[in-house]
C-alpha cells in the first residue's frame, strides 16, 4: 500500500519491537495552539519512556504517514488548513492531495493496516446526547468493531451519552475493561458513573488478555482499555456538569453539527473552566500514552 511508514517504525515492526500508534486530531483540533505542538512532542517522549516506539499518524499532502518527523508534527500542530479526517475521509484526502489529522477511526484503521496493535488517545468518540434528533454517532465505534487494535483511553468523551455509547460497544462486540477500576472512566472525570464487567490491573494483565484474543483466532474487534485520570487530576465534577450543560446549549443555539461538534465542545469547556478541563484532558492523555507503551512492551516482550 502507498502508506508511508517512517524508517524507525518500519524497523521496530519488522523486528517485533513494541510500537504505539498516536492520533493527530487531538493535536490539530482538540488542543489549543501553541501548546498542542509541545504536547505532541511530549506524548512521543512518553511512549519512548514507556519502552515503545511512537507512531503518530496523519495525512500530509495526500500521503498517509505512520511515524512523523519533527517538521511533519509541526505542520499538523500549526497549519490551520489541516482538516479532520475520519476513516471515510482518507480516500478523498489522498485523491485531492490535501493534509489532514486522523481521528480515532482513521488512525486505528491505518495502524491496523501496517500491523500496529496498540493505540492511545484521550477519549473515544461515541453516541452524542441528541442522538434521537441528529443520529450523530462517531465513526470511531464502527471502526472499533472492525479492527483488532487495543485502544487505551480515558473512556469516551463526557460530552457524549456514555450509557448509550457503552450499549453500542456491547452490541458491536467490542471488549471493554477498566484499568484498575470497576467503573468506566469519564474522560475529564475519573468515573463516568457506569460500571464495567471486567477489570485488569497491570500492563502484563492487558497483554495476557491480548494473547487470549490471539489464541481465540485473532481479535476481530478492538479491546478498549479504560484508564481513568487520577482522582487528584480530574476536573471538579460540579464545574464539569455546569459548564458542559452550558456548552451543549451553546452548540444547539449556534447550530453546530457534524465534525465540528466535538472540537466546539472541547474548546468551550477549556475556555469556560479557565483551562481546568484542558489540564484534566492532558493528564488523561499522558497516562494513557504511558500505559499503552507499557502494554506494548509487555505484549511484545514476554
Ligand atoms: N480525544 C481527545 N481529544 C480529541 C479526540 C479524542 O482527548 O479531540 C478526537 C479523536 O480524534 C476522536 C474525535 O476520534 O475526537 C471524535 O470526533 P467525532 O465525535 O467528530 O467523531
Ligand atoms: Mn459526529
Amino acid at each position: 500500500m502507498s502508506t508511508q511508514v517512517s524508517e524507525e517504525v518500519r524497523e521496530a515492526l519488522h523486528e517485533g519491537r513494541p510500537v504505539v500508534a498516536l492520533e493527530s486530531t487531538i493535536i490539530a483540533h482538540g488542543l489549543p495552539r501553541p501548546r498542542n505542538l509541545k504536547v505532541a512532542q511530549e506524548l512521543e517522549d512518553l511512549v519512548r519512556e514507556g519502552g515503545a516506539v511512537p507512531a503518530t499518524i496523519a495525512v500530509l499532502d495526500g500521503v498517509a504517514r505512520v511515524g512523523l518527523d519533527p517538521a511533519a508534527l509541526a505542520r499538523i500542530a500549526e497549519d490551520p488548513s489541516v482538516r479532520k479526517l475520519g476513516q471515510r475521509d482518507l480516500a478523498p484526502a489522498l485523491a485531492a492531495g490535501v493534509s489532514g489529522a486522523t481521528t480515532v477511526s482513521a488512525t486505528t484503521w491505518l495502524a491496523d493496516a501496517v500491523g500496529i496493535r496498540i493505540f492511545a488517545t484521550g477519549g473515544l468518540g461515541g453516541v452524542h446526547r441528541e442522538w434521537a434528533e441528529t443520529q450523530d454517532e462517531s465513526a470511531d465505534l464502527r471502526l472499533l468493531a472492525q479492527v483488532g487494535v487495543t485502544v487505551v483511553c480515558a473512556g469516551v468523551k463526557s460530552i457524549l451519552d456514555v450509557p448509550a455509547t457503552l450499549q453500542r460497544l456491547e452490541t458491536l462486540g467490542v471488549t471493554v475493561v477498566g484499568y484498575g477500576t470497576d467503573m468506566f472512566p469519564g474522560f475529564y472525570l475519573s468515573s463516568s458513573g457506569e460500571g464495567v464487567d471486567w477489570t485488569v490491573r497491570t500492563p502484563a494483565g492487558v497483554a495476557a488478555l491480548m494473547r487470549a484474543q490471539d489464541e481465540l483466532g485473532g481479535p476481530c474487534a478492538a479491546l478498549v482499555v479504560g484508564n481513568p485520570v487520577p482522582r487528584e487530576r480530574q476536573l471538579d465534577p460540579a464545574l464539569h456538569d455546569r459548564v458542559l450543560a452550558a456548552g451543549l446549549a451553546a452548540a444547539r443555539e449556534k447550530s453546530i453539527t457534524g465534525q465540528a461538534v466535538t472540537p466546539f465542545l472541547l474548546e468551550y469547556l477549556t475556555v469556560h473552566t479557565e483551562g481546568a478541563s484542558l489540564e484534566a484532558n492532558l493528564a488523561a492523555v499522558r497516562g494513557n500514552v504511558l500505559l499503552a507503551a507499557r502494554v506494548a512492551a509487555a505484549y511484545h516482550g514476554g
